[in-house]
């Protein structure tokens, strides 16, 4: 089964070990593609830094601290106190030393010329984890940060990178508009526009849909190349019951005009039918009464408890496991 998935960091790296532990325990051979928002990358004091990649892979690796949801387990700071004690380093932004490590590895083997794509190919290789991980591009995409209003920075700045509103400003001023810094020269890292096209299943976990998902479809190519796949495309919604699960997805919805609702989220996607991306929406059991809507916007949409968890239910399966069974149900590839 190949499977391709759009995915963003905490969201999408759990869907995608949920949905990579299931097949496996399923005895289900299984090719997982998982194409990776790099909009959240940044330099950091001579660091390049891929947020939602790592995330994805720490996650994939067994090595994620799973109560932050990103960053490493048993992680330490002594790095980033010893840059404190210089006057350097990120006071708004926690880099521990075992991460610092992933960073300086990264910024290495980008100095010695390899792209993005391949640098991560070899950061994850040591971990063996059973799915491959692209960036969406090998060229520099940062989504910035357009601060609303008289509102600004505290320093003045009226534009700042979207991991400083994001950590630093909480997301609390409001965002005028998101901006890809460098889209329009990036093309789809080698094997995106493949693993799309040839895959038996697309599938988009529940990530922020403006900062993450809609940040890959900005790559020009990869919106075309989810409209012309033959394989079902399906999405899980990342709002339950007018909210974000976590974070601030909220904020960036009311910026691009889109209301907080899986319904509103779903129809933003839009059906492919009808010029849009998804053939099937789940919705959380809180969202039930918005499938009928969805089908009238063309979309199957099918309603569960969409709060990934692991406890093991009566049956056997985790809240995880039913999502991702769910997924693949509503996909037609269902066991
Ligand atoms: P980020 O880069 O770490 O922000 O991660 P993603 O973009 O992959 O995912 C963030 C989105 O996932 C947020 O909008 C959350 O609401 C959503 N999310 C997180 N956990 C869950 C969950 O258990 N269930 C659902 N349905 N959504 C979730
Ligand atoms: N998220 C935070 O909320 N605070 C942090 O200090 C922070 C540090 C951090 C370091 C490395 C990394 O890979 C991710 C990190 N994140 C942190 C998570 C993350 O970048 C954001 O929450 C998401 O990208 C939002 O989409
Ligand atoms: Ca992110």
């Amino acid at each position: 089964l190949r499977i391709a998935l759009l995915a963003g960091g905490v969201g999408g790296a759990r869907f995608t070990r949920g949905l990579r532990d299931l097949l496996a325990r399923r005895d289900v051979p299984a090719e997982l593609t998982v194409v990776v928002n790099t909009g959240d990358d940044m330099w950091l004091d001579g660091l390049r830094v891929c947020p939602d990649l790592d995330t994805v892979m720490y996650t994939l690796a067994g090595v994620v601290h799973e109560g932050q949801g990103w960053g490493r387990d048993s992680e330490t700071a002594r790095v980033s106190a010893e840059l404190h004690a210089y006057g350097l380093g990120w006071p708004w932004f926690t880099l521990g030393d075992l991460d610092i490590a992933t960073h300086v590895a990264r910024t290495e083997l980008l100095r010695r010329g390899l792209p993005l794509s391949e640098v991560t190919a070899r950061l994850s290789e040591r971990w063996e984890f059973g799915a491959r991980l692209l960036p969406m591009s090998d060229q520099s995409v940062e989504t910035h940060v357009e601060l609303d209003g008289g509102s600004g920075a505290s320093d003045g700045r009226r534009t700042v990178h979207f991991e400083e509103w994001w950590v630093r400003l909480r997301a609390a001023t409001p965002a005028r508009r998101f901006v890809q810094v460098g889209v329009e020269d990036a093309r789809p890292a080698p094997g995106v526009l493949e693993a799309i096209a040839g895959a038996d299943v697309v599938l988009l976990p529940p990530s922020n849909p403006v900062v993450s998902i809609g940040t890959v479809l900005g790559v020009p190519g990869i919106r075309e190349a989810l409209r012309a796949t033959s394989a079902p495309v399906v999405g899980v919604a990342p709002i339950v019951g007018g909210a974000p699960v976590r974070g601030m997805a909220d904020a960036c919805l009311t910026t691009i005009g889109v209301e907080t609702t899986a319904l509103a989220v779903g129809e933003h996607y839009g059906a492919r039918s009808r010029g849009g991306l998804l053939d099937g929406w789940l919705v959380d059991t809180a969202d039930a009464d918005s499938v009928p809507a969805l089908a009238v916007a063309g979309i199957e949409a099918r309603a569960l408890p969409l709060l990934m968890g692991d406890g093991v239910g009566p049956d056997g399966l985790t809240a995880t496991d039913a999502i991702v069974l769910a997924a693949l149900d509503l996909a037609g590839v269902g066991s």
